[in-house]
């Protein structure tokens, strides 16, 4: 069986508050898998209106993450930077896959529990869709590889058993695939590292999050040095000191997501970080991560700003992803139009 070329692909949504958790978990994967891979990153817009979304505002944070992409190191001309919402092959392919999908696979989806809450009644079809539409996203390039956090881990696994449920039904009879290696790759995640689910700044149990109503629970990446460093201080914490080795932080959520971060930012590994402040006052911890984060952070927010006061040039980065973007989907549709038996 011969192997798909591999291809990365990812996407963050515009829904305002970029944070933490979204640099760790995700953009600064982003970032190192461009000297190796061939790479495609979508600002997806047509998941974040599957909650209800101001206009201005999407305009707006769709530039936000744009310009959060290109201050974090993403190259936009040697790879893909683009909006989901300008290459309509994603919304067609989602469409397919939902005849593909079982409701009972989506029935199984933590996030659309989490997102929908107690008021499942009111929820948006979309929101609940939400997963066969990320397939889309994906298995459209036919992309290999995706750096996402923990937190998307189950609907990745969907988009592989939705990419193995497409080859198995349609090619089952197909001479031109008789090879069994399929149309769609089974697409892999990429979640490595100490931060791949970084925990709120409040409450430890908590994933840090854009839409939760505490600004103090996560840090943005458009906070300025002051309010990384007050945000840092405040951080909810337990009375012990660090511990010395990695079985120290069990049981200990808040001290562990610290540590996590610090090792995340600095490219070490948590025991590392336990080596170097273990035994120590929380406080000498706090104020190395502060530094440390302020160091890493301040620069991107600061490049973010005036990336984003020209939206000439953001407009024309998406404009020119799309149209490249746009142009790998298409040959992918095309394939699957035959695939599936519609006429042209
Ligand atoms: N806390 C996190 N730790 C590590 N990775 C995270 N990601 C999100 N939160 C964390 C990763 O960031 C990428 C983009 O996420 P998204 O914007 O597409 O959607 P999300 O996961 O729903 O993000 P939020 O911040 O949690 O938003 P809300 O509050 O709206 O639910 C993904 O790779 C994600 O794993």
């Amino acid at each position: 069986m011969q192997a798909f070329p591999q291809l990365v692909f990812s996407g963050v949504q515009p829904t305002g508050n970029l944070h933490l958790g979204n640099y760790l978990g995700a953009i600064t994967k982003f970032v190192a898998l461009q000297d190796t891979h061939d790479c495609i990153y979508c600002v997806v817009d047509l998941h974040a209106i599957t909650v209800a979304q101001k206009p201005s505002e999407l305009t707006s944070n769709i530039r936000e993450v744009t310009a959060a992409f290109i201050a974090a190191g993403v190259d936009p001309t040697r790879h893909i930077v683009f909006n989901q919402s300008q290459v309509a092959e994603h919304a067609e392919l989602a469409w397919i896959f939902n005849c593909v999908a079982r409701i009972g696979w989506l029935n199984r989806m933590t996030q659309f529990k989490e997102k929908a809450g107690k008021d499942r009644e009111n929820a948006s079809v979309g929101l609940y869709a939400y997963p066969t539409l990320m397939a889309a996203d994906i298995l459209v390039y036919r992309a290999t590889h995706v750096p996402v956090g923990e937190d998307q881990k189950q609907h990745l696994e969907l988009a592989r058993d939705i990419a193995q449920k497409f080859n198995n039904d349609f090619l089952v009879d197909n001479p031109a695939y008789a090879d069994g290696k399929g149309f769609f790759p089974l697409p892999e995640p990429l979640i490595q590292g100490p931060a791949t689910r970084v925990m709120s700044l409040r409450d430890g149990s908590k994933k840090m999050s854009k839409s939760d109503p505490s600004d103090n629970s996560r840090i943005n990446l458009a906070d300025d040095g002051d309010t990384i460093a007050q945000k840092i201080r405040k951080a909810k914490t337990d009375p012990d000191a660090l511990p010395s080795a990695l079985e120290g932080l069990a049981g200990r959520p808040e001290a562990d997501n610290l540590v996590g971060i610090y090792a995340a930012l600095e490219g070490k590994t948590k025991l590392n970080v336990l080596q170097q402040f273990g035994s120590g006052n929380f406080s000498t911890f706090k104020s190395a991560l502060v530094d440390l984060t302020v160091a890493k952070l301040a620069p991107i927010g600061s490049e973010m700003r005036r990336l984003q006061a020209d939206a000439p040039y953001i407009d024309g980065v998406l404009r020119d992803g799309s149209n490249r973007a746009r142009e790998r989907a298409a040959k992918t549709m095309s394939a699957v139009r035959d695939i599936v038996g519609f006429v042209r």
